[in-house]
Order: C-alpha cells, then structure tokens, then sequence
C-alpha cells in the first residue's frame, strides 16, 4: 500500500482539480445580501493522513443567505476571574477547580508564562431576530502578535443538568467582519458529556462532544443551513474580545431557555476531551495554585472556562456547573441516556433531525 502512495496522491489531486473546475457559485434567492465563503482547496498535504483515496472529499463553496450583524437585546453578563494584575506570582488564588471543571488556567505549562489573550474577564449575551450572539473579552493581546490567538467556545446546557449539550469553537485569525469558516460545532449525540458523576470526575469512559455538526472547512453543516455559527473579533470597552453567534432556530422546537458557559485555550480543544477532569487525573493535569500539590500547570495548561449562566429562564440555584449555586454545589449523579426527552437529540428535535 505505502509504495502506491504517490502515484494515489497524484491520481486524487487530478480528481480535485477536475472537479474544482466544475465547480460554479450559484446565486442567492433571497434578498439578504449574500457573502460567498472561499472555496477550501483540499491538497495532498492537507488531506486526512489515514487511507489515501480515490474519491477525497471536494468542499463545495457555500452561499451564505442568513448572516448576522449585531445583538439588539441585552440580555446578561458575567465575570470571570482574571490575573492581569498578579499574574507575575505564577499563580491563581481563585478561580481554579480542577475536580468541579472550574478552570483558571491562562499560563503555559510548566513555565507559569502569562498568555493574557486566553485570561476571560467578561463574557455576554444578547440576541436579534436570528441569532444569538456571546462576547467574551480577554485582559490582553497576546504580547508577541498583538492579536487574539486562542480558541475561544460556547457549551450550551438547555436543560441545565450539567451535562451540555453543544459545544462551540473557533480558530485564529480573527477579522472584524463575521465569518463562517473558522468555527465549528459539535454535539453530545450519545448524551455522555460528564460521564456518570456529571460534575465531578469519574472514569465513565464517554466520547465528549463526539459528531461534528458545522465545519465549513470539512464541508460539514446541517442540512440546509451554512449559516448556523459565525465568530468576528470586536471589543469589550477597551478590551479585546470575540463575538460567536449561532442561530436561534436550534431552540424552535420549545422556548429558549439554556444555560451557557464559555472557555478559551490556545490550540483547538479536543471535543471528545470533555469535560476534562474526566479524562485526565489531577495530577496529570497539574494545577495553578501553589498551595496545590499539582503545581505548577502540566498536561491541562494555557485554557481557560467559566461557570454557567442561565438564558430565558430563573436560575433555582441547584444547576450543576452554575454561576449561582446557593451553599455550595453539591454533586450531580446521573447514568447517561443516550434517548429519551433529556437526552441532547430529545432536547433537540430539529438540529438532529438535519444532522443524523
Ligand atoms: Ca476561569
Ligand atoms: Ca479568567
Ligand atoms: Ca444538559
Ligand atoms: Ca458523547
């Protein structure tokens, strides 16, 4: 097989340039003013390293009809801990909770370098017609680029049991406009996310987020619908952040109501990683307040997350991961069922249905 791999990479490019001759824009029905994504070239180089094959995957570029443009409603913000002003110790008093996948983390591993453009200060809401949209600011530019270079995400818990259900994510670079080709979603189809002890680790062996659901640079989104997830960079007062908006029509099968929580890192995280005390131990993961025999950060360093917030509904103050757990939180225990109405696919109905 090895010594056919050339002449099948070179076979496979043919293929793809005959195809991406063929291939032609077709135009926008509706009024909306359409933005053509780039056509992704797929190369050799590029391509998934398992079995080379006859028939690589040719990434039609898509016509985007539903783009967003800016929240109107505002509708709640929250805070997360931040260390622009400490962060010089090398260390986090507050904020970092390995064992209750409370995470503040934006250090190197090992070395404790500051990396302010994953350190989550603020993070928001807000909606229109189409779109729900989450700001999340930072405390800085990453010193070198001055740019944004982390990963930033979204996981959405819609029926607030700890156990999310989507997970958002972008890619550097960022522009001002919003686009659609450096994000991705996926989603908890088997309804594992958190294993058995959902707020807690334990050695449930789950998937994660394990489908992926929108990645326009794999050709992937649900049927139809190009326009599902889009991230722009944009400010908090003076403070660098990004903007994810998703489309609202995920919640139409029943009121929108869900909690959310957001989180950066420096590579794209891994979505068949969560949550991540499930699937590394504490020290493995290391930890980032010296009075923790952890210390310093190891395998789990430069992320950063939040607590949840909840959206459209009260909060009581029992939801696990949240931001308002009234005397503390206690543990959530729960075997995941993959069916059902508390399942991610029996919450929701429609995404599924244009996914599976
Ligand atoms: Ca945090
Ligand atoms: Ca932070
Ligand atoms: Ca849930
Ligand atoms: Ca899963």
């Amino acid at each position: 097989m090895k010594k056919n791999l050339p002449l099948l990479l070179m076979l496979a490019t043919m293929l793809l340039q005959a195809c991406t001759n063929t291939i032609t824009p077709t135009a926008a029905v509706t009024t909306v003013e359409p933005i053509a994504s780039e056509a992704v070239l797929v190369t050799p180089d590029a391509a998934p390293s398992a079995e080379p094959s006859l028939t690589p995957p040719v990434i039609e570029p898509v016509v985007h009809v539903t783009i967003p443009s800016a929240g109107t409603s505002d509708r709640a913000t929250a805070h997360d801990n931040e260390n622009s002003l400490f962060f010089d110790t090398k260390k986090v008093k507050t904020g970092d909770e390995f064992y209750k996948n409370r995470l503040e983390r934006p250090f190197t591993s090992v070395d404790m370098v500051y990396l302010p453009d994953l350190d989550i200060v603020n993070f928001s809401i807000t909606s229109d017609e189409k779109f729900f949209y989450i700001k999340i600011s930072m405390v800085d530019f990453d010193t070198a680029t001055k740019s944004l270079t982390g990963s930033y995400g979204v996981e959405i818990d819609r029926n607030a049991d700890g156990r999310a259900e989507i997970l958002l994510t972008t890619r550097a670079p960022y522009t001002t406009e919003f686009t659609a080709d450096n994000v991705a979603a996926y989603l908890d189809i088997n309804s594992d996310v958190g294993g058995n002890n959902i707020n807690r680790p334990d050695d449930f062996a789950g998937d994660g987020y394990e489908a992926v659901i929108f990645d326009l640079a794999q050709g992937v989104y649900p049927e139809g619908d190009p326009d599902l997830v889009w991230v722009r960079q944009t400010t908090d007062s003076d403070l660098p952040a990004v903007e994810i908006a998703f489309e609202k029509w995920i919640f139409k099968d029943g009121k929108e109501a869900f909690m959310w929580s957001v989180l950066s890192s420096d590579v794209p995280v891994n979505p068949a990683n969560f949550y991540f005390h499930d699937h590394l131990t504490a020290e493995e993961a290391g930890a980032a307040n010296t009075d923790d025999p952890n210390y310093p950060l190891k395998n789990l360093a430069a992320v950063d997350n939040t607590c949840r917030v909840p959206l459209g509904f009260q909060a009581v103050g029992n939801e696990p991961l949240g931001c308002y757990v009234k005397g503390g939180e206690s543990e959530a225990k729960e075997t995941p069922l993959a069916d059902g109405p508390e399942s991610t696919c029996g919450q929701f109905i429609e995404l599924c249905a244009k996914v599976k």
